[in-house]
């Protein structure tokens, strides 16, 4: 059987790697229909060799397809992911809409495939840096128990979409020709810095970044007692997002039973030999489908602990891979 895809945001930073994921995977298509914007309507994207138009994102536009990729920002999912379902239309949405909404399942396939089963039309797609610590830690979770998880993130310019890459752009540019830089995706500037700000800030002093890793955390492993400590930084990379993670299990960790586990684990790739500097590099993997892995070691500060870098491609994994893989695996699982 072949499907009716729709991709919303069909022109931005995730809805391009959506369509280009969507070709490279051979996905079993019958028509693709790219919507955007009005101000986007009739520009062309190139699908399997063919030009197709983009339309517009509206009620009606949904009805004669089965499956919509939303990626254009909470509002727009907030307002017309319901219209979409409403016409028969399954979403798979990548914006924050959704994702702690109890009627909605929260969905890595790596790690909770089965949450697929109750979906209502609309299944979200968590947040990239959720997306690629639980496909590194659920194979230990499953064996060692995680009491704890310590995360500081190091993320990439594009998960603030195409308007982040320009402004790291722009700014190296003006920062190397002498010239003022000018700030303003982001409350500082983003070229040779660090900013520990991404999202807004809640009341609890965390940022809403963080405190995503926290909620999805919880309801993917459906454990709230699981502890998530999280620090979420910007940096000026373009792509990857890289994460230092810290674990502490209920059942003793070595490292070589970890690395074993790992070495098995459904999407996960170990990258570790410090005898030839070898870890994953965000410079090195964008484009690339896996979570990478490397510096594991033991927390050698506790009795049950471990400590990883982790490293995946933040439109791939983290955004448009995962949620067409959510896509085959409804198929797969007979539930379209
Ligand atoms: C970032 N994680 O890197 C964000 C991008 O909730 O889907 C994705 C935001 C989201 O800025």
């Amino acid at each position: 059987k072949k499907y009716r895809v729709g991709v919303v945001g069909a022109l931005g930073a995730v809805g391009t790697e959506m369509l280009k994921t969507l070709e490279q995977r051979d996905f079993p298509i019958e028509k693709i229909k790219p919507l955007d914007i009005p101000e986007n309507e009739g520009k062309m994207i190139v699908f399997r060799g063919e030009r197709v138009s983009v339309e517009v994102a509206r009620e009606g536009a949904f009805k004669d397809l089965d499956i919509a990729l939303f990626s254009a920002g909470e509002a727009a999912s907030l307002k017309l992911s319901p219209v979409a379902a409403a016409e028969g239309c399954i979403v798979i949405d990548n914006s924050n809409a959704f994702r702690m909404n109890p009627a909605v399942p929260l969905v890595i396939p790596e790690v909770n495939p089965e949450d697929l089963k109750w979906h209502k039309k609309i299944i979200a797609n968590p947040n990239c840096s959720t997306i690629q610590m639980l496909v590194a830690l659920k194979p230990l979770h499953d064996h060692f128990t995680i009491r704890r998880i310590v995360v500081s993130t190091y993320q990439a310019v594009s998960g603030t979409g195409i308007p982040g890459m320009a402004e790291l752009e722009s700014q190296v540019r003006a920062y190397t020709e002498g010239k003022p830089l000018d700030v303003k995706v982001y409350p500082h500037q983003i070229a040779f810095n660090a900013i520990p700000h991404i999202d807004v800030f809640m009341e609890n002093g965390y940022s809403r970044e963080e405190m995503k890793m926290v909620n999805e955390t919880h309801k993917m492993l459906h454990d709230d007692s699981i502890a998530v400590c999280p620090t979420a930084v910007r940096i000026p990379v373009v792509r990857c997002h890289s994460e230092a993670i810290n674990i502490e299990t209920e059942k003793p960790i070595s490292v070589e039973e970890a690395r074993e586990i790992l070495e098995k684990a459904p999407g996960v790739k170990v990258m570790d030999d410090l005898s030839k500097n070898l870890y994953p590099l965000a410079a090195d993997l964008a484009g690339t489908d896996y979570v990478y892995v490397g510096r594991i070691r033991k927390d050698i500060s506790v009795e049950n602990g471990l400590n990883m870098w982790v490293v995946a491609d933040n439109l791939r994994k983290g955004a448009a891979l995962n949620a067409v893989q959510i896509a085959e695996t409804l198929i797969k699982m007979n539930l379209i």
